[in-house]
């Protein structure tokens, strides 16, 4: 697999979690980074930046010279506005490749502070050309326009939100984070082909960490790849980040420190099936 996606250096997120994770469920990962930055842009100071534009598309080419075949191409974190045509150029060059697009844009109803408007109107199209998208609640507000609520979601809500983002042209659909009006926290899934709806309920815990989404989008990818459904894979993926927001939870670390992931990464060495999924 290609991963288009930033490296963050400290602060457990992007390229820094999504390379291990990959590795541990078997999945060669290749990164091609989009900027590489001293920490996430999550509270941590002064972030080092540097953009890495221009070398996505050489980058691309090599692979292409040396007749490397990619299953899936992965995006997330981008650097500037024209990285969107660069991943575009990925999905064209390898057009029978599972296409994920983590439209990383923002959380808790805020976008990150690198992300500017144009890079918020063009992850719209990138969105639009992905088999699968992972946006969380913010951002699947910011590509529907439908603005962010903090209201929790009827079970009609979810599936007109899954609906409506699955019209701009991806087959599967994950939202991550949302609140229902039963009262529990949980991911939304929609597969297109089937016409089903999916929901994974998961433990609330009072703290926010950054990079779960990258873990969250790496675990259901690499289960995918390894045969998974996508009720298997939302699963698997909320198992996973669950365990790892409690460890640190209950070390009660820094939450801009990221999840203490690495403790409990051989629990993905058994490609073991839980579904503890619900029908939406
Ligand atoms: O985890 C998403 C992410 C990726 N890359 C950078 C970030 C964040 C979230 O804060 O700051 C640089």
């Amino acid at each position: 697999m290609a991963a288009i996606h930033d490296l963050s250096g400290f602060g457990r997120c992007s390229l820094s979690v999504i390379l291990p994770v990959l590795s541990a469920m078997g999945v060669q990962t290749v990164a091609v980074p989009t900027a590489v930055l001293s920490t996430h842009t999550g509270g941590l100071g002064d972030v080092v930046f540097r953009d890495l534009t221009d070398y996505i598309s050489p980058a691309l080419h090599h692979y292409k010279k040396l007749g490397i075949d990619f299953d899936a191409v992965y995006t997330g974190f981008l650097g500037s506005e024209a990285q969107v045509g660069h991943c575009l150029e990925f999905f064209a060059a390898y057009p029978d490749a599972l296409k994920v697009v983590d439209p990383v844009m923002g959380d808790n109803g805020k976008p990150y502070r690198t992300c500017t408007a144009e890079i918020q109107k063009k992850m719209h199209m990138l969105a639009s050309a992905a088999d699968i998208i992972t946006p969380n609640l913010t951002e699947a507000a910011m590509l529907t326009g439908g603005g962010f609520s903090f209201s929790p979601l009827t079970r009609s809500d979810a599936r007109s939100l899954l609906s409506r983002l699955s019209e701009m042209g991806p087959r599967a659909v994950v939202v991550t984070g949302a609140e229902l009006a039963t009262g529990e926290l949980a991911n939304l899934g929609y597969d297109k082909d089937t016409g089903s709806f999916w929901y994974v309920p998961c433990d609330y815990v009072p703290v926010s960490y950054p990079g779960c989404g990258d873990i969250y989008a790496s675990v259901l990818i690499g289960s995918l790849l390894c045969g998974a459904s996508l009720p298997i894979a939302m699963s698997r993926a909320a198992g996973f980040v669950e365990l790892a927001v409690k460890t640190t939870f209950g070390y009660g670390s820094d939450p801009r420190y990221g999840v203490m992931f690495e403790s409990v990464l051989p629990s993905l060495f058994q490609n073991s099936v839980t579904g503890n999924y619900k029908t939406l």
